[in-house]
């Protein structure tokens, strides 16, 4: 068999899969009997991260199960004017050896759906599930934003939401666990009084910071004050500072270290 043909029997293997899945989740998780838990509770937990406004960072999802699944369905709210979902990976976490393409991924403005299934059986453990990407809107900082469970009705009666399957396709109810997104505000570089201005009173400010003994106030937050992206703040920043303002070509644009 030639490389072209084994890549195009994967392909349509791939494809098979898929539409397998699909038509799983229609109809069968959403109708397939719920079963009580057995053994130890399954767990579904979204882990709790920082980031900064404007920035996009992963959100861990960690799973416990204690009997071999076929499926597991990932069904998320959260708050579309702060976080804006953006793709998903299964690297580094328990289900590393399955391609990101052999889950089924949607998002919306207001909430994400990761489907993945392995007939072959995802066996027991406890671990990372998924890394989710969320990007922070430009007015989130300051604020814990939640990631919660979703679940909404689907017809012909069925429900869609956080779940498992097992081996005989019977649904089970994990314990959800919500995480938060700590959303620090972002600041502007070189506005070392964070008035949300750049102008003389800053550089006074990095003036009497970095000369006066005993020094003046830091810069909030100090790295606003590291104008030139170095390692210190001292008088390069504050001629830097001044260069920008002042100086007609202005210097360059003040580049604060992340
Ligand atoms: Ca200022
Ligand atoms: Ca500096």
């Amino acid at each position: 068999m030639t490389g072209e043909s084994i890549r195009m029997k994967k392909r349509t293997a791939h494809k098979f899969r898929i539409t397998v899945f699909l038509l799983f989740i229609i109809s069968g998780i959403i109708q397939s009997p719920i079963i009580a838990d057995p053994g130890v509770r399954d767990t579904l937990r979204i882990g709790s991260i920082e980031m900064k406004e404007n920035r996009t960072a992963a959100v861990p999802v960690y799973f416990y199960n204690d009997e071999e699944l076929s499926a597991v369905l990932v069904v998320l709210k959260f708050d579309p004017e702060d976080l804006i979902p953006d793709t998903f990976t299964l690297a580094g976490g328990r289900l590393n050896f399955m391609p990101d393409d052999t889950a089924v991924y949607r998002d919306s403005a207001n909430f994400v759906e990761l489907g993945i299934f392995d007939l072959d059986g995802i066996s027991t453990g406890s671990g990372l599930l998924c890394s989710l990407y969320f990007k922070a809107g430009p007015h989130s900082g300051g604020e814990a934003h939640m990631v919660d469970s979703a679940s909404w009705p689907i017809p012909p009666p069925g429900r869609l939401e956080c779940s498992f399957s097992d081996m005989n396709f019977s649904t089970i109810l994990p314990e959800f666990v919500p995480g938060y997104i700590t959303v620090t505000e972002s600041y502007m570089c070189g506005d070392a009084d964070a008035n949300k201005m750049l102008n003389l009173s800053d550089i006074l400010y990095l003036i009497s910071f970095t000369y006066l003994d005993p020094p003046g106030p830091a810069p909030v937050p100090l790295e606003s004050g590291n104008v030139n992206g170095d390692d210190i703040i001292n008088l390069s920043d504050i001629l830097y500072l001044i260069a920008y303002i002042y100086i007609d070509p202005p210097g360059p644009e003040p580049i604060c270290p992340d």
